[in-house]
């Protein structure tokens, strides 16, 4: 089938790009944006104003004075468990007598406006004995505050291997948390149903999710929960697994008033109670020989889990595969420990542990290359991934696309040429420097939770011809559904303007898993196809039938057009729905696809945990203010395996929203907190993120060719998350910047590299 099609669908069918534009003009219906129903009723939730300590007792007796507040749900008014921790059971929805973080939920007012609901929470008082909080991860680990016992990876032997190193270097790198700040901020409405049961519409990347905790909280079976998820404003992994407690709050409230209740948040209260992408602070020590090759590496991972585990396990072993970035080194043991602290619980966040552990990699190259008087980029170029390596997790580099991108890198930007200009430029002025940095990387596509890698397609076919999908998958901004209507729009070969996809509903589509990982499209795009071609032969074999054979190899559908043996037939689409339903054959099919040949042994920590990798280059170049430390980013040059680009347009687009995403989390985004752990930072005042001035003034990226990925849907890679890791370029671009204006300085390896930090540094 003609891939032009596909193109076109984008480019010039306005009908079908209708999500997006929704999104781009504003005009997407949040959760806030629903049309209400009546005697809706409206939560607010009273929080933790202390880090830790002991709640002895709740005053609520101001608050329930108040006319309009009709209830007030505290953890002892709870039917079921009081529970809603995944992969632990560590997460209380409501607290009971132990408080972990400012901003923990203690207590539900529900009320007759959002605005005595507040005034209910104002009027509240807890008492609270105060303990110390513990903030800092390292300081956890020594107190043995984990969420679970620390795991390492490892292949050779690197206690050997030091003895036959020239260099070996070693050090500490920071990296900070990262505010998700999706526009559409957490909220859940929940409508009571006849059968004593529940719709829960949400904001969430997990609706199964939100199904089974309310299931848990309210006593309820999950079958009597609905869980129904529109489209998103944004999730960036922040509603794989926090936006369930506030839809189960809805939801428990609604079950216990049998009345609608809606709880959607603020955005101050958003950032400050919900968790970040992971602080790290970690160690590590790296050996090369005189060459520059690397061949040992031993990093530890201090993990900023927060209050409870969320993810944060999970997040940890996509670190500690990631460990060794895009490079291949014989010799690995990389550590992780999560730590628990008295933060909000950090969660997901695009690239999920990866980001974190490339930057320590990364630290450890630049410190060796300033060692050696390298150019960093001469260490990454040698060491690259190539066919016949082994991961230190044991799986083998098939496919490898690391040196094609960083070749096409080298020469289509013509990265030399930048090199000398910067170098000349930087001759010539004094007080404004320049620098660039190579940034290559390689990101494992699968749900490291094996169990994870499923998914499921419900296709109707409708009388006039017209398609309805339902899938798992959420959309989120990110373009999932285009893609899967392209996917049904190619199998049954008829125009995208004949299908539809449904939102995402538990009722239509069971036991899903959350929309992340970048496998959105893939595992709900195959279990699409499988579907579509379930129907497809019915209606081939219908369609022979009708052409007095019975062999359906011989028809094919084309553009709506059924074609026997190539030639056309007087049926179409239309006519062919028509015959099968008359000859009473279904039109309707439900198919599971599950990734196949992933597997991983944690006792031995070894495996082949990913369909496939994703490969590529990034160029950065950064102008520095040496005056004042601010900076600008000059270029990001990227090439990027995409595979074959299923859509190349929402595509481009979420390589350059990731860049930018990466950009800001090591350059302005800088969360703050008070000496009791309350963030200062709660705020688009205060908290900075890359706006259209900070944006890159040119972002050029290139898609490799390379058509052939047979775990991706269609040929294609996952795109979600790998670019995001482009982005820590620019903290070594901008290092290379400040070292041309004061090359004696002490170099920070603790992102991120604010212009406040910059200067500082630059005048210590
Ligand atoms: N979520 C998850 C993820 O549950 N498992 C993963 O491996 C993952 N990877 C990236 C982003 N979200
Ligand atoms: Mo995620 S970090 O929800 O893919």
């Amino acid at each position: 089938m003609a891939h032009a099609s596909m193109v076109l669908l984008w480019e010039e069918d306005e009908m079908n790009v209708q999500e997006p534009r929704l999104h781009l003009r504003g005009e997407s219906r949040f959760i806030d944006d629903q049309p209400l129903p009546e005697n809706l009723l409206y939560g607010a939730v009273f929080v933790s104003p202390i880090a830790h300590g002991r709640l002895n007792g709740l005053n609520l007796k101001e608050a329930e004075k108040i006319p309009g507040v009709e209830i007030i749900i505290t953890e002892a008014s709870i039917p079921g468990e009081n529970q809603i921790g995944s992969i632990f059971p560590d997460e209380p929805l409501l607290a009971d007598q132990n408080l972990h973080y400012q901003g923990q939920a203690i207590a539900l007012v529900i009320a007759r406006s959002p605005e005595i609901a507040s005034a209910g929470v104002r009027a509240m008082q807890a008492e609270i004995e105060e303990l110390e909080p513990v903030f800092d991860p390292r300081r956890a680990a020594a107190m043995d505050m984990l969420i679970c016992p620390p795991r390492t990876f490892s292949s050779g032997d690197v206690e050997k291997s030091w003895q036959n190193c020239s260099l070996i270097v070693e050090g500490r790198v920071d990296s900070g948390g990262q505010e998700h700040l999706y526009l559409e901020t957490q909220g859940a409405l929940a409508l009571p149903t006849d059968n004593g049961g529940l719709k829960i519409i949400s904001a969430t990347q997990n609706p199964t999710l939100v199904q089974r905790m309310t299931a848990r909280v309210t006593g309820l079976s999950m079958h009597r929960i609905e869980v129904e998820v529109h489209r998103l404003g944004g999730a960036f992994g922040g509603k794989e697994e926090q936006a369930t407690a506030w839809a189960v709050m809805a939801g428990l409230a609604a079950v216990t008033l049998k009345k609608p209740v809606k709880l959607v948040l603020r955005r101050g209260e958003d950032m400050r109670c919900t968790g970040k992408r992971h602080p790290y602070s970690s160690d590590y020590r790296l050996g090369l020989d005189a060459h520059g090759r690397m061949l040992a590496y031993e990093v530890t991972f201090y993990q900023n889990a927060g209050a409870t585990a969320d993810l944060s396990p999970a997040i940890l072993e996509r670190t500690l595969f990631h460990a060794a970035g895009s490079y291949f080194i014989p010799n690995v043991k990389a550590t992780g420990i999560s730590c628990r602290t008295n933060l909000p619980s950090n969660t997901a966040f695009r690239g999920f542990g990866a980001p974190q552990a490339m930057f320590v990699m990364e630290a450890a190259i630049f410190k060796a290359a300033a060692a050696m008087g390298k150019d960093p980029s001469e260490i990454q170029k040698l060491n690259l991934l190539k066919n016949g390596d082994y991961f230190h997790f044991g799986m083998k580099v098939e496919h490898c696309q690391a040196e094609p991108c960083w070749q096409e890198t080298e020469k289509r930007f013509n990265s030399d040429k930048i090199k000398q200009e910067i170098r000349a430029f930087n001759r010539e002025h004094r007080l404004v420097k320049k620098g660039m940095a190579f940034m290559p990387v390689c990101f494992g596509i699968s749900f490291t939770t094996i169990f994870l890698n499923q998914a499921n397609g419900l296709v109707h076919v409708y009388t006039d011809g017209s398609v309805s999908i339902s899938t798992g998958a959420v959309e989120m901004g990110q373009g999932v559904n285009v893609k899967i209507l392209q996917v049904a729009a190619e199998i049954f070969s008829i125009s995208p303007e004949r299908i539809k996809i449904e939102s995402t509903n538990t009722t239509r589509a069971a036991n899903t898993s959350p929309t992340a990982a970048s496998t959105g499209a893939d595992l709900n795009g195959k279990a699409t196809e499988l579907a579509c071609r379930i129907i497809l032969e019915r209606l081939r074999r219908t369609a022979a039938a009708e052409q007095g054979h019975n062999d359906p190899g011989r028809i094919t559908i084309e553009q709506e057009q059924v074609l026997d043996t190539g030639k056309r037939t007087d049926l179409d689409w239309e006519k062919l729905i028509t015959i099968a339903y008359l000859k009473r054959v279904s039109l309707s099919a439900q198919a599971h696809y599950a990734t196949p040949d992933i597997h991983f042994d944690k006792k031995k920590e070894k495996g082949r945990p990913f369909a496939y990798l994703v490969y590529g280059t990034a160029i950065i170049e950064v102008t520095l203010d040496c005056l004042r430390g601010i900076y600008q980013v000059d270029s990001v040059k990227v090439v990027h395996d995409f595979g074959r680009s299923l859509n190349r347009l929402i595509d481009l687009g979420q390589a350059e929203g990731a860049i930018v995403q990466g950009i800001g989390w090591l350059t302005l985004e800088e969360l703050l907190y008070s000496d009791q752990g309350r963030l200062l930072t709660d705020s688009l005042t205060n908290y900075k993120v890359p706006d259209i001035y900070f944006t890159p003034r040119e972002i050029t990226i290139h898609f490799l060719e390379n058509p052939n990925n047979p775990l991706g849907i269609f040929n294609s890679k996952a795109v979600g998350e790998p670019p995001f890791m482009y982005g820590i370029a620019v903290y070594w671009a901008l290092i290379e910047a400040m070292r041309a204006f004061r090359p004696d300085m002490e170099i920070p390896y603790d992102s991120p590299l604010t212009p406040e930090k910059v200067l500082l540094t630059l005048y210590k």
